[in-house]
């Protein structure tokens, strides 16, 4: 049936069927046998991530070149590049660099998703399991271009209007894959792409606590895409609590 209904496709011409048969977008998820580890003494790891020093000012985004994006927000639309609170740094993702090799965890199907909204992206920071579908939305009245050709596994494509979407599937673990939009300079995203649960994102109160850990040694990256990467090693006992802090400066 789904052989007849590509042939038929140049007169068809849906986008639901070309998507079904070009294969592009449907995510994949090869065979493959889990190899978890043993959580029965699974402790946990937290802590905050801290700003030391004026960070850089945050400018107001002009947005005055595509009068639907212009002015949608009540207040200035500021830049997000560094966005400090309290002290606190927000989108520092915090994961687990090494302790975990040898384990196989399940691929995660439910999509992630990075919307398109105001012009900006949303969330500014994203994390994704390798393979996870991840949806990009748009929620927005114009026009976007979705922009992650900067990445060997990224793409490039429009999302003409609202409620229109994407799915991409990145393959390969690989950080700071970087979002652009080729109509609004201004917009920018990043995407980090894991190959375990172990990982969280920080938001304004710049905390951090990991999925539970099964004991042992490990070193945590904390990574913030324009402040660069901090390591840390760390001993998580059994059903022990391993706190530790990352204070960022300013460059
Ligand atoms: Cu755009």
């Amino acid at each position: 049936m789904r052989t007849i209904l590509c042939a038929l496709l140049p007169l068809l011409l849906t986008t639901a069927f070309l998507s079904g048969c070009g294969g592009e977008d449907a995510p994949e998820f090869p065979e493959q046998t889990p190899r978890l580890p043993d959580l029965a003494n699974a402790g946990t790891a937290s802590g905050t991530i801290r700003f030391e020093g004026t960070p850089p000012k945050r400018f107001e985004l002009g947005m005055s070149s595509d009068a639907w994006c212009n002015g949608k927000s009540s207040a200035p639309a500021l830049s997000e590049e560094v966005v400090v609170s309290e002290g606190a740094l927000r989108d520092v993702l915090v994961y687990v660099e090494k302790g975990l090799e040898g384990f196989v965890w399940p691929w995660v199907q439910e999509p992630a998703v990075m919307a398109n909204r105001n012009c900006r992206y949303e969330p500014h920071v994203l994390a994704v399991r390798a393979r996870q579908p991840l949806r990009f939305l748009s929620a927005d009245g114009t026009a976007h271009n979705v922009n992650t050709s900067a990445s060997a596994q990224g793409s490039n494509f429009t999302l003409q209007t609202a409620g229109h979407e994407k799915v991409l599937q990145f393959k390969e673990p690989e950080l700071s894959i970087a979002a652009r939009c080729n109509l609004h300079p201004w917009m920018l995203g990043w995407i980090h792409v894991l190959p375990h649960p172990f990982f969280v994102v920080t938001a304004e109160d710049g905390r951090f606590t990991l999925p539970p850990l099964p004991p042992g040694r490990y070193t945590l990256a904390a990574l913030h895409p324009i402040l660069g990467t901090q390591r840390q090693e760390m001993e998580v006992a059994a059903k022990g609590a391993a706190t530790l802090d990352f204070t960022f400066k300013a460059r």
